[in-house]
């Protein structure tokens, strides 16, 4: 180890940063250690952590700083502040939206027969028809005016997206269109947030933070129709069991880890490997047969619908490669870290890129458009066999063995269980728990996982949440992290739910006919699933004849890195969900800013940012807000009676004028 101290949150993985030592591999835990621990700790940016850094033009670049509290152009901390958070926002946004135009446009050429996909769901697309009240009768024709809404909504100038007209609740609608925060197009709102964000345009931080939060609202839009057109076309998730671990990379086999977050080629991938001639051509070449794994959203997708394993997660890839297993580590966009490429060099695996948004150096590129994926699916199939004879003796898996886990849950699947109690209203059984407090509330864990946390955050939040009988979803790398901390299995119910949930729990089990409780987190896939929880929560709101912010629910991405995270973080207070983050966003150096995002936005939405990096401090506020909202409501509640369960500091652990008061120089960065 060069620089700095590693933190790494489990055995496996710490096994494999050692080995990748020996082979002096660095990886995202070396780079980290070099920016943030031991010698080099001053090494991450002051100015660029509080968001006070300016590159708008050559009249900088400016930072605010004890010497300086403007821009040379007169920008103030707060200006410079808001409008970065904007363009990070817009980031994320971009990559959602982007996402779905892909799905959306794959949808309408499969309607016109120029794809080998397939509608294998008729009934959701029946189902999105209805709710985005579209009538045109037949598939085709529902499918060509389901699609070209979708399109729309991405790249058109209506005055709202239907999408989210259409899901959000009346409520939220209203307050949103009230606010200026109902989206045009998502790519209407990226252009005006590009103009608006370019230098001596937009100064009023206000602005900047209510066109975040409708960016946020585009996204979530964004995320819904990549989960409901994925569904079309794909089908629906079911419940798998399955595992994760380094360890689901099989000797024998030829190993194809997919990696990303657009699943339309991998879902090929998936099909064709079970292709008699691709799998003979295998054992030809003395492999036993193809195995694919999963790494990030990707892998969560072919999780869900094929019950795929996962090798690892975003802070996993280059150690998976590391092992020295991987014939081809197949990846479309986002959160692809350009250091696979390095690492792959050590080892005969193959990066192949397939996407023209994400494109590597040396990487081979075996082009995707929807037109051609049998194609590629097979070009990178025979690519990964042919190289499996290529792979050397340097193989190395860690001793821990995979997690089991269960995942693939969804709003359909869930219904499906409860029909079986109350097959007249199926949520009745549900909403009658959370009433009674059987189920006190329900947090959604996201987002991603750093090098940062010693040990993974989310498991010590979700069993802090557990045991006050609070349900968990999640999604992304978080529900990775859960199940990797044995968090998506029979057992962990029995462990760590508290009583009543565990009742819960069990009958629903015997219900699903599983024999066993069903797991205490409810996975449901990747990020583009938060759409899938937050649908869930909207149509529980509406059953229960209540506003979505006066829900006991919250979201937690206690480990959040992508600027993706940033965009489902405000489009979810912006709908009304409060949402706690394990690390302060480049903020804190406008203090009206964050005053704006953690205490105004109450006012504004019904919802806020908590910002709380310790775990367990998290899991009380997180309780505290699900105590008190059923409070509001006149439920029963045993959260936060005890002086125990209540947090040291009920409000942010961040305070604005302690770190951010410009009127207090001697706290801002020097230099
Ligand atoms: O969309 S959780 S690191 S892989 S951004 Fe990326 Fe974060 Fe993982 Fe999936 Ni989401």
């Amino acid at each position: 180890m060069k620089n700095g101290e590693i933190k790494n949150p489990d055995n496996a993985t710490d096994e494999m940063i050692r080995h990748a030592h020996v082979l002096g591999i660095e990886t995202i835990f070396d780079r980290n250690g070099n920016y943030s621990t031991g010698e080099c700790k001053k090494a991450k940016c002051n100015f660029g952590s509080r968001g006070i850094c300016c590159k708008q033009c050559m009249l900088g670049p400016c930072r605010i700083s004890g010497r300086s509290l403007k821009g040379t152009c007169g920008a103030s901390a707060d200006t410079i502040v808001a409008r970065n958070l904007l363009m990070m926002i817009g980031r994320g946004t971009a990559a959602h939206s982007s996402h779905a135009l892909h799905v959306a446009s794959t949808l309408l050429k499969t309607i016109r027969d120029n794809t080998s996909f397939t509608i294998k769901e008729p009934i959701k697309l029946e189902s999105v028809a209805r709710k985005i009240n579209c009538s045109e009768p037949g598939i085709k024709a529902m499918g060509t005016a389901v699609a070209e809404l979708a399109i729309s909504d991405i790249m058109g100038d209506e005055k709202y997206m239907r999408f989210a007209r259409s899901y959000y609740p009346p409520e939220v609608f209203e307050n949103l269109s009230k606010l200026g925060v109902m989206p045009g197009s998502a790519g209407r709102e990226l252009l005006d947030s590009g103009h608006e964000t370019s230098m001596g345009t937009m100064a009023d931080p206000t602005e900047f933070i209510l066109h975040s939060a409708r960016l946020g609202v585009a996204d979530i839009s964004s995320l819904i129709i990549s989960a409901e057109l994925q569904d079309v076309l794909f089908g629906t998730p079911k419940i798998f069991s399955s595992k994760i671990g380094f360890n689901v990379l099989e000797k024998d086999k030829v190993n194809v880890v997919i990696h990303g977050h657009v699943p339309l080629l991998s879902e090929k991938i998936i099909e064709f490997s079970e292709d008699p001639l691709l799998l003979e051509k295998a054992r030809s070449l003395g492999a036993s047969g193809i195995n694919i794994v999963g790494c990030c959203c990707t892998g969560n997708d072919a999780l869900m619908r094929h019950g795929i394993p996962i090798a690892g997660s975003n802070i996993h890839q280059e150690l998976i490669i590391a092992t020295g297993l991987a014939e081809a580590v197949v990846v479309d966009v986002q959160c692809i870290y350009p250091n696979i490429e390095n690492v792959a060099r050590h080892f005969h695996t193959k990066i192949i890129s397939t996407m023209k948004e994400a494109r590597f150096k040396s990487a081979q590129h075996i082009p995707f458009d929807e037109e051609n994926a049998d194609d590629a699916a097979k070009s990178i199939l025979n690519a990964a066999i042919e190289n499996f004879p290529k792979r050397g003796h340097n193989i190395f898996l860690p001793q821990e063995k995979p997690h089991d886990l269960m995942a693939g849950f969804s709003v359909e699947n869930i219904l499906g269980v409860l029909a079986a109690i109350n097959p007249q209203d199926p949520f009745k059984p549900l909403i009658e728990s959370i009433k009674s407090g059987d189920i006190n509330g329900i947090v959604l864990m996201a987002g991603c996982i750093s090098p940062e946390m010693a040990e993974s955050s989310q498991v010590v939040i979700v069993k802090e949440l557990l045991k006050q009988n609070v349900l968990v979803f999640s999604t992304g790398c978080a529900g990775q992290a859960c199940a990797r901390g044995g968090l998506l299995t029979s057992d962990a119910t029995m462990e760590f739910a508290g009583d009543k949930l565990k009742g819960i729990l069990k009958s629903l089990g015997d219900i699903a006919g599983l024999g066993k409780p069903l797991p205490p987190v409810w996975h449901f896939g990747g990020c583009v699933d938060n759409s899938r929880a937050i649908i869930l929560a909207i149509t529980l709101a509406q059953k229960m004849g209540i506003s979505l912010k006066d829900m006991p629910i919250a979201v937690s991405a206690s480990d959040w890195v992508a600027e993706k995270a940033a965009a489902i973080g405000t489009g979810t207070v912006a709908l009304g969900i409060t949402v706690h983050l394990g690390r302060a966003p480049p903020i804190l150096g406008g203090s009206e800013v964050v005053t704006l995002l953690t205490q105004k936005s109450e006012e504004l939405f019904g919802a806020r940012f908590i910002i709380e990096e310790d775990p367990i401090k998290a899991s009380k506020l997180l309780l505290l807000h699900i105590g008190n909202a059923r409070e509001k409501l006149g439920l029963s509640s045993s959260i936060g009676r005890h002086r125990s369960q209540q947090p040291d500091n009920e409000e942010i652990s961040i305070s604005p004028d302690e770190h951010t008061n410009p009127q207090n120089p001697l706290l801002l960065p020097t230099y």
